[in-house]
């Protein structure tokens, strides 16, 4: 059932928590002088026709309108409860889950939940300025979807701050909104989460890659013995899912329209008919991939065992996968390849200190069955490249190859440095020129090819923004 508190859509009971209504309701003015200062620039006027969950259920949690972004209501809402629902791996395996954060845990819990909130403002942060440059109206809508949606998913994560953390909590929830992606004094916790994304294929390699970490790390999440943890982020994996279709067609898209030119431009010369060269989009997947492969911690990490076995976070679908048969996984091995002088040397660690790992191993499973469509464009257009994922081993800032130079193919070469198979200076500049904004309903920009289908069966030529602002 949803309540209305305020402004506030929700389904925790927030009208009978007089204690939790005052937390949030001096933190959202807050939030929207952030929103203000560090959301989308310039469009809160407009009519975005955007998505709204009033409610988890199949009719409440894809409410469509035009809605002006500040105005948006960000709610709080949990997957329904299971009211006999047991912890699903690690030592504690079969005791009722934790309604409360347990006292021993309280750190580590705070600490998962800290790292995942700053996400999602970071992000919002990085595609900033973006609205200007937009291919299409249609692309445009899409930006604005998710960063309404991280700003709700920041809100699910500041409720659980403010609900279960007393006063580090409320502490930890102001500092979502001091930290800035990029800034050097007082930068966001991950790494990727600084990178600045310029350009639209910039943010849909990072809607394809970046998001789609979180997709398992919200999975993972997902599998918590912390109930309120893992009902929050069960619901936020609902919304995530349009994210990752925006990465993942928003490349395919440039993919599909560099084909096309490549048949009538000179010498088959995609950016001689405004398009973007197969080589720089390469490029750009080297270095998105490489920066999300990154978000996954150390192959090797006493923290994911720990986590594991407190039954923090599982692996992606522990709970559900008829594949994952041993949920206490002390027995199991996994063997990963460390760097011993120059060589490669197999050496097995227990199965709980490679839980990143294997969390990873589906992420990359996932990534590769998206290159292998975009290859089918390829092929059905007549051309001969591929588009390749870099192995894991390349341009690493984590981990067991952080700093080694390892080429795309994931041989060592002495001297060699990954920003040869990144985007140049020169290559950047290319795709900045051609980030012109295309407000035309129905019109899309020369590089990237049309939507097969619009937004909830809508047209592609909806006016899915309607400017009333500065920025039309
Ligand atoms: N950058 O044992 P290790 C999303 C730190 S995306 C900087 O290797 P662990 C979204 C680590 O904190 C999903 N520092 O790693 C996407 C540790 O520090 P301490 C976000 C890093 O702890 C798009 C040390 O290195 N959610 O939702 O097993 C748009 C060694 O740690 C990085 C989560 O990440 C890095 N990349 O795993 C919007 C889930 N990686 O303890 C949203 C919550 C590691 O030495 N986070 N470090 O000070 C976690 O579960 C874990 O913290 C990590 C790291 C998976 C990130």
């Amino acid at each position: 059932m949803t309540v209305e508190f305020g402004q506030i859509p929700n389904n925790v009971n927030l009208s009978d928590d007089k204690k939790l209504q005052r937390a949030l309701l001096e933190w959202q003015p807050s939030f929207l002088d952030w929103w203000k200062e560090m959301g989308p620039s310039e469009f809160n006027a407009d009519n975005i026709y955007l998505r709204t969950a009033v409610a988890v259920g199949s009719d409440g949690w894809a409410h469509f309108d035009y809605v002006k972004m500040p105005d948006y209501r960000w709610g709080i809402f949990l997957a329904h409860p299971d009211q006999n629902r047991t912890i699903q791996f690690g030592d504690n395996i079969g005791k009722p889950v934790w309604a409360e954060a347990p006292g021993e845990l309280r750190k580590e819990l705070k600490r998962i939940i800290v790292t995942q909130a700053d996400t999602e403002p970071a992000s919002v942060e990085q595609q900033r300025l973006l609205g200007h440059t937009a291919p299409s109206l249609y692309d445009l809508r899409n930006l604005f979807q998710v960063n309404v949606e991280e700003g709700r998913h920041l809100w699910a994560m500041v409720y659980l701050l403010h609900q279960f953390f007393g006063k580090d909590g409320r502490e930890e929830a102001e500092d979502l909104l001091v930290r800035r992606s990029g800034h050097a004094d007082s930068p966001r916790i991950l790494n990727a989460f600084n990178k600045p994304i310029d350009d639209w294929l910039a943010f849909f390699c990072f809607a394809m890659f970046t998001d789609r970490d979180g997709k398992y790390q919200l999975g993972a999440l997902a599998e918590s013995g912390f109930d309120p943890l893992a009902r929050t982020t069960q619901f936020m994996l609902t919304e995530e899912a349009h994210h990752l279709f925006v990465g993942e067609t928003g490349v395919g898209r440039v993919i599909t329209k560099t084909a096309e030119l490549m048949k009538t431009a000179p010498g088959q010369d995609a950016r001689r008919a405004g398009g973007i060269p197969l080589d720089i989009i390469q490029k750009y997947i080297n270095e998105w991939f490489s920066a999300s492969l990154d978000l996954f911690g150390s192959e090797d990490s006493s923290n994911a065992a720990a986590y594991f076995g407190s039954g923090l976070k599982g692996r992606f679908n522990e709970s559900k996968s008829p594949r994952i048969t041993d949920h206490v996984a002390l027995e199991g091995s996994y063997t990963i390849e460390r760097p011993v002088g120059g060589k490669l040397t197999k050496d097995e660690i227990p199965l709980r200190r490679a839980m990143n790992l294997v969390l990873r191993d589906a992420y990359v499973d996932d990534c590769q069955r998206a290159v292998i469509r975009w290859n089918g464009t390829l092929e059905a257009a007549g051309h001969p490249d591929r588009i390749t994922l870099p192995s894991d081993r390349f341009n690493r800032q984590m981990g067991l190859y952080m700093g080694m130079a390892y080429q795309p193919s994931g041989e060592l070469r002495e001297g060699y440095s990954s920003k040869a198979d990144l985007p140049s200076a020169a290559d950047l500049a290319y795709v900045q020129s051609l980030m012109v904004k295309e407000y035309a309903p129905g019109k899309y920009a020369s590089w990237i090819a049309a939507p097969n289908k619009g937004i909830n069966a809508q047209a592609v030529d909806f006016e899915y923004v309607k400017f009333e602002g500065a920025a039309k």
